[in-house]
């Protein structure tokens, strides 16, 4: 080997020690995390981190590039960064100790800072990175000192006439500090892997609030919802009356689903408030749960998109959970907090005003909230965006102001204020699909919560405005579903929809981003029909 290549070789050497030493410091991170501080690894807080800091323009990048598996590639990449950058903590210890470990040690620091920042997280959440700095460090030395003793003697120069003997000696020697540099990684490597994988897995599944949900009974609803006749058509393709738990759309900046234990979840009301309230679980629910059939909307739904859904929940109104507290009368904001730190502003008005059924939802379509979906207690607030209303794990109620407080979107780009633009779409026939021509039925949903829709109008490419048949309505704060008969020509069509609310607004046509108060437009939907 000439002495370039060689010097190239231990490069890649020092690089692999450092990769290794990186695994044994997120294997011991994520050992000890699962042992004494479970939200603090130091991989997801820094994920969190990152989620909380990329600007806007970035974060919906990777929304409409990733889809739901944002977060994954979040994972993927820092993942990826943390064996670039532990490569390098190697180079660099192998050629000027101690750099490398420093580096190593500011890692450490810096992931101690993203933990311990986090929300809701124990007092032991430095604990992880610690140890995970602790451990990598000792690899990185340890390695690093085999690599040099490996390096100094395959440096022995040839003893040339020093006869045959000799060299034997000296190579056998380096084939032994060789195999003892590798064996060291590989085991050390291979166990990282091993530990830090279980401990990962085993801290995602062994969350104990799971057991905990589906072992709960939430006393039965006071007042149900009556469904009238007529209150779901009958058409393969449309989206159901009600969305179910499993298909409903999921948003949120949470990197892992929080776990929160109804048994110390508690909500505290405060703020511009007579007197501060806490509440348990069990007290929230004595107030008395009632059913309310409410359609959830998301503001980065474009037109024709998915983030909608309607659930039957039960909840109890968040007005009588105010009046406990006693908001003072110059108080015009609520900032609703989660246990992940996430807030979210929203009008008192639209919490207290009669009429108005915002309520903290325990119950999804017949079951305890799912873990996903805000377990054990979040707030649904019709005809508001979720950003500023449907804060799921909240735990905290501030009475407060607009001028006062800010939420998490508001300086995100997203408006501090943001009712629901009412809006329709097509479910079926499917875009991009074909359809065989004859009798079909056109369909989809609508939605204008808290007014309510009365009419829904189709046009096949430009032809008439044609009245579609609605639904029966369940409430005002609950979607329909529309149809229309079509007789489908063969050939390509546009089916163009739109809905006038209860006011006699029409939908409005002009096509908005969904940044800053949410997306507007009519769906037009392209047809193949054979
Ligand atoms: N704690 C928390 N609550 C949150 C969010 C969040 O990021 N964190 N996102 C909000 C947004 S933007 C929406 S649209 C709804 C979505 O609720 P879902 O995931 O149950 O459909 O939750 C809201 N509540
Ligand atoms: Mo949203």
């Amino acid at each position: 080997m000439s002495k370039q290549n060689r010097r190239g070789a231990f490069i890649a050497f020092a690089a692999v020690a450092g990769v290794v030493s990186g695994l044994v410091f997120l294997a011991a991170a994520e050992l000890s995390a699962l042992l004494v501080a479970r939200d603090a690894s130091p991989l997801l807080a820094v994920g969190s981190f990152v989620i909380d800091v990329v600007p806007q323009p970035l974060k919906e990048f990777a929304i409409s590039t990733f889809g739901e598996f944002d977060k994954v590639a979040l994972l993927i990449g820092l993942g990826l960064a943390v064996v670039i950058a532990s490569a390098a903590a190697g180079v660099l210890q192998l050629a000027r100790p101690p750099l490398g470990a420093i580096a190593l040690g500011i890692a450490g620091a810096a992931s101690v800072a993203a933990t311990t920042t986090r929300a809701g997280v124990t007092p032991l959440a430095f604990l992880p990175s610690v140890l995970g700095a602790v451990a990598g460090i000792a690899a990185l030395i340890v390695l690093c000192r085999r690599l040099r003793t490996w390096q100094r003697a395959a440096a022995i120069p040839d003893p040339g006439a020093g006869g045959d003997a000799g060299a034997d000696g000296a190579a056998a020697g380096v084939s032994v500090d060789r195999r003892r540099f590798f064996a060291l990684a590989g085991i050390a490597g291979a166990s990282a892997l091993v530990v830090g994988i279980t401990s990962r897995v085993v801290s995602a599944t062994s969350s104990s609030v799971a057991a905990i949900r589906k072992g709960l009974r939430l006393p039965p609803a006071r007042t149900s919802v009556t469904i009238p006749d007529g209150a779901e058509l009958d058409i393969p393709g449309i989206s159901p009356l009600f969305t179910p738990n499993a298909d409903f759309y999921r948003v949120d900046t949470a990197l892992t689903v929080p776990t929160v234990d109804p048994a110390s979840w508690r909500l505290v009301i405060d703020g511009m408030v007579d007197k501060r309230v806490e509440l348990s679980f069990d007290e929230l629910v004595e107030m008395g749960l009632d059913e309310y059939a409410i359609t959830l909307t998301c503001v980065s739904n474009v037109v024709g998109g998915d983030l909608v859904g309607n659930a039957m929940w039960l909840g109890v109104p968040i007005r009588d959970v105010l009046r406990l507290a006693g908001p003072q009368t110059d108080a015009d904001m609520v900032l609703s907090r989660s246990v992940d730190g996430y807030t979210a502003s929203t009008p008192l008005s639209a919490l207290t005003d009669a009429g108005r059924d915002a309520i903290l939802a325990v119950g999804m379509n017949g079951q305890p909230l799912p873990l996903e979906h805000g377990f054990p207690v979040r707030m649904v607030v019709p005809g508001l965006y979720g950003y500023v209303s449907a804060t799921k794990w909240v735990t905290e109620l501030k009475v407060t102001t607009f001028e006062k407080d800010e939420a998490y979107w508001t300086p995100r780009g997203y408006s501090a204020q943001a009712p629901i633009k009412f809006s329709s779409r097509i479910d079926t026939p499917k875009i991009g699909k074909s359809v065989a021509a004859g009798r079909i039925p056109i369909a989809g949903v609508a939605w204008a919560q808290t007014v309510g829709i009365e009419a829904v109008e189709v046009r096949i490419d430009d032809g008439e405005w044609q009245r579609a048949t609605l639904s029966a309505p369940i409430s005002t704060d609950t979607w329909v579903q529309w149809m229309l008969e079509w007789d489908a020509t063969p050939g390509t069509h546009y089916v163009t929809v739109r809905a006038i609310n209860k006011n006699g607004e029409m939908q409005i046509q002009e096509s908005a981003p969904i940044a800053p108060d949410g997306s507007t437009g009519w769906q037009r939907s392209l047809i193949a029909v054979s």
